[in-house]
Order: structure tokens, then C-alpha cells, then sequence
């Protein structure tokens, strides 16, 4: 008999959720970087255990309704905690619990059981500093268990499972087995290269960018291998932001370029040609049909 599990990830900006869908799917879905609001939609990762599937949905870390690209991703946060089996509050241990986690918690019916799983464990050498973060996590919420984590080294992941596994309910499995995201390769490809631009740039510049991949096809090359071909645009919000995403002589841009590529090599163990160019969407984060456009509409 097959069983499967709904389960939302939610947590505070920047508390290593996409991280953690990451590390327990096993492949690189989710962009991740260290700057806050990273995930911008709803992302699914699937993993499979044999009879059992459980479907994970990474969500954007909560923030005001500062323009309409905030609201939607409100929207994608509270349309993911309806018709869940189990819930994942993702903390940092390194942080003080704050109204956020309460206000993520409120959103989720009395019925779901919340797993609150600690997050960068691997901060804490002397592992009795953490006696005192998780009595003070736990004390928010009637959580069904309280698992410290490491979603970068890989630690205390398998508990997670083990324990969402319980919430299995009898019934199909949503996704053929071997499926592991609903994101298609474009999607992925495309936030490959945002995630560089997360890393690389400052301020407000990488928030105000969006990648549209306009192509993705293989041709041979002449000595019969496969190579990838790819281009893709870089949206940013203004003219000033275009000058600083290429770069002093295309510095930039060749730069965030040559490490999307590893990325992509490395997902779809594939050689890759990737051709970037910039252009300019003014103020496109207040236009709801640009938002549309861009994937990352949640009506
Ligand atoms: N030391 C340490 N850092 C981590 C761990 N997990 C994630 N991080 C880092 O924390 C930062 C944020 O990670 P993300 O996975 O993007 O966080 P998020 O919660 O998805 O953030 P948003 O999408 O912006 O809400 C990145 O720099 C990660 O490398 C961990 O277990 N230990
Ligand atoms: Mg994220």
C-alpha cells in the first residue's frame, strides 16, 4: 500500500529552509544564498522511500507587504499551509525566537502536527550551548517533536524523515517515483543563475533582479559530444543596476556566468554554453503583469 505526505517548510528569511529541502532531497533544487528573501515561490521536492512519499514545499521566509512581489510571496507562504499533513518550522540557533515565528505558527490549523527543527547546529562547538536555544524554541508552541539539525553538514536529517514519515496517510503517490522537484529545467536553470547574483552583488541590486531563460536545446559538436546551449536574461530594476550587474568590462557578468555553468554542468551532467544578457524592467516588483511574466504570480 502507498502512502504519501504533504509537508510545508516555513521559517524566517535566511533560517536555511531551502538548504534543508536541499540537503534531504539530495540534489540542488532550491537557490539558497545569504542574503534574506532568496525564495521568492512555493517549490516542491519530492523524496521517495519506497512505499512511502513525502512531498516538501520550501516557501519564501515571511516579510511585509513591501511591494506587490512581497505580497504574492505572502500569498505563497499562506496557500502552503492548506491540505498539509506536517509542518516544519525551520529556526536558527544562532537567533532569538521573534514575533515571526509566532505570526508563521498561527497560520497553520491546531491539527498539524509542527515539527520544529533547529537549524546550523554546526555553529555550536560546545553542543550544552544549545541546551538553552531549544528550551527556549520549544517553549513557543506545542511542537510534535524538536529535532537540532545541521541542513549543511548533513546532520539530523534522517530523524526529520523518520519522523515525517509517521504522518504518511494511505493513498497514491502524487509523483512518478525517480521525480524529485515540479520546477521545470528553465525554472532551475534560471535560479541557478539568480543565485549567483545573490552572492555576488549588494544591496539592492540582486533583489530587484529576475532570470528568464529563453532557450535550453543540445546540439553535437563535432566530435559527437552533447552540449547544452542556454541563454538567458537578466531583468533588473533599473539602468543604474545594469551598469553594476555586467561589471567593470563585463567582469561581473562573466563572473556570475562561469559559476551558474558548474551549477548546470554539475545538474545535468551535461556540457553548457551559456549566453547571458542584461536588460532593464523598470520598478518591474509593482507590476503585476511582469510578475506574472517572470513565474511569480500566486493568484
Ligand atoms: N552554518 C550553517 N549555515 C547554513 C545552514 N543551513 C543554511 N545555512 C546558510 O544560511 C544561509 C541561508 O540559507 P537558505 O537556505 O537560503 O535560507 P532560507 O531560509 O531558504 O532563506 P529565504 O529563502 O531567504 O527565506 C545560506 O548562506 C546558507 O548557506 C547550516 O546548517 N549551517
Ligand atoms: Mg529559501
Amino acid at each position: 500500500m502507498t502512502k504519501s505526505a504533504f509537508i510545508t517548510i516555513l521559517g524566517r528569511p535566511n533560517v536555511g529552509k531551502s538548504s534543508l529541502l536541499n540537503a534531504i532531497i539530495g540534489e540542488k533544487i532550491a537557490a539558497v544564498s545569504s542574503k534574506p528573501q532568496t525564495t521568492r515561490t512555493k517549490i516542491t521536492g519530492v523524496l521517495t522511500e519506497g512505499e512511502i512519499q513525502l512531498v516538501f514545499i520550501d516557501t519564501p521566509g515571511i516579510l511585509r507587504e513591501k511591494d506587490k512581489l512581497a505580497s504574492h510571496m505572502i500569498k505563497a507562504i499562506d496557500s502552503s499551509v492548506s491540505s498539509i499533513d506536517a509542518a516544519i518550522l525551520v529556526v536558527d540557533a544562532e537567533k532569538k525566537p521573534s514575533v515571526q515565528e509566532k505570526e508563521l505558527l498561527s497560520k497553520l490549523s491546531k491539527k498539524t502536527p509542527v515539527l520544529l527543527v533547529i537549524n546550523k547546529i554546526d555553529l555550536f562547538p560546545d553542543k550544552e550551548q544549545l541546551i538553552p536555544v531549544i528550551a527556549e524554541y520549544s517553549s513557543l508552541y506545542d511542537f510534535a517533536a524538536v529535532i537540532p539539525v545541521s541542513a549543511l553538514e548533513n546532520d539530523g536529517l534522517d530523524i526529520i524523515v523518520d519522523q515525517l514519515k509517521a504522518y504518511a496517510a494511505d493513498g497514491p503517490h502524487y509523483f512518478p517515483d525517480g521525480k524529485f522537484t515540479d520546477q521545470p529545467e528553465r525554472v532551475i536553470v534560471a535560479e541557478m543563475i539568480r543565485e549567483k547574483l545573490l552572492e555576488l552583488l549588494s544591496d539592492e541590486v540582486p533583489h530587484g533582479i529576475a532570470v528568464g531563460v529563453e532557450r535550453m536545446d543540445e546540439h553535437d559538436n563535432r566530435d559527437g559530444e552533447s552540449i547544452l546551449d542556454i541563454e538567458a536574461t537578466i531583468y533588473c530594476e533599473k539602468e543604474s543596476h545594469k551598469g553594476i550587474v555586467i561589471g567593470k568590462r563585463g567582469a561581473m557578468l562573466k563572473q556570475v556566468g562561469t559559476l551558474a555553468r558548474a551549477d548546470i554542468e554539475r545538474f545535468f551532467m551535461i556540457r553548457a554554453n551559456l549566453q547571458l544578457w542584461v536588460k532593464v524592467k523598470e520598478g518591474w516588483r509593482n507590476r503585476e503583469g511582469l510578475i506574472k511574466n517572470f513565474g511569480l504570480s500566486n493568484d
